[in-house]
């Protein structure tokens, strides 16, 4: 996993989740995340399986993964679920869905690392990096030190687990993230409200090489 993660944000986006999913696939994006605070669960089940079909019929290698909603997961056959700390157990998401798909976490310290870990999950997501708004609970910023921490940590255990940072991420910051130790970067509010969001994820993956 490399690259630009993107997640979707109903109430910011400037152009609707359909557009904003259809230009992020073409680009390549290797994970588009569902994320969606608004709806009720029959609208989130119908745009769900939307943006999946969107999805796999630009490139069947994109994985679609939603938030929290282990439910919706399922019921749309998504390749997996990004939870967070307050949500059901990781051992017990594990239980509930197929062996071959994604679980991400959001972790916050080396701890909650360690934990991830034992139970397997794809991924951890690290946020937020810097101050942001588009999560009111998001807490405050970690910073590039604990990125880094956890980075180590993961390197000198010989694992492979992905690190995703969030939080705050703007084209102006985004090289420091990577270079702390970040194989993918979440930007939302830069990317959904932007005027030209081709150029900005371009730009963002640009940032890799
Ligand atoms: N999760 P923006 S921060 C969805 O810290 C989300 O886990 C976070 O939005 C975390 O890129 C966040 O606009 C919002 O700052 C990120």
């Amino acid at each position: 996993m490399k690259g630009f993660y993107f997640i979707t944000d109903e109430i910011l986006t400037k152009r609707g989740n359909v557009k904003d999913v259809e230009i992020a696939t073409s680009l390549g994006c290797q994970v588009i995340q569902y994320r969606n605070k608004k709806n009720n669960s029959k609208k989130m089940y119908q745009e769900a399986l939307e943006l999946k079909e969107i999805i796999k019929s630009i490139n069947k290698e994109t994985k679609f993964l939603i938030n929290d909603r282990v439910d919706i997961a399922l019921a749309v056959d998504a390749d997996g679920v990004h939870i967070g700390q307050e949500d059901l157990p990781i051992s017990i998401v594990r239980k509930l869905l197929p062996k071959n798909k994604i679980i991400g976490i959001s972790i916050h310290s080396i701890e909650e690392v360690k934990e991830a870990i034992f139970y397997n999950v794809d991924y951890v997501g690290v946020g937020p990096v810097y101050k942001t708004l588009t999560k009111k609970d998001a807490g405050e910023p970690l910073g590039l030190q604990l990125l880094k921490d956890i980075k180590n940590y993961i390197n000198l255990n010989k694992l492979k687990i992905p690190i995703v940072a969030i939080g705050g991420i703007k084209l102006n910051n985004v090289k420091e993230v990577i270079l702390n130790g970040a194989d993918m970067v979440s930007a939302i509010s830069d990317t959904v409200q932007s005027d030209d969001m081709s150029k900005t994820i371009k730009e963002y993956q640009e940032k890799f090489f």
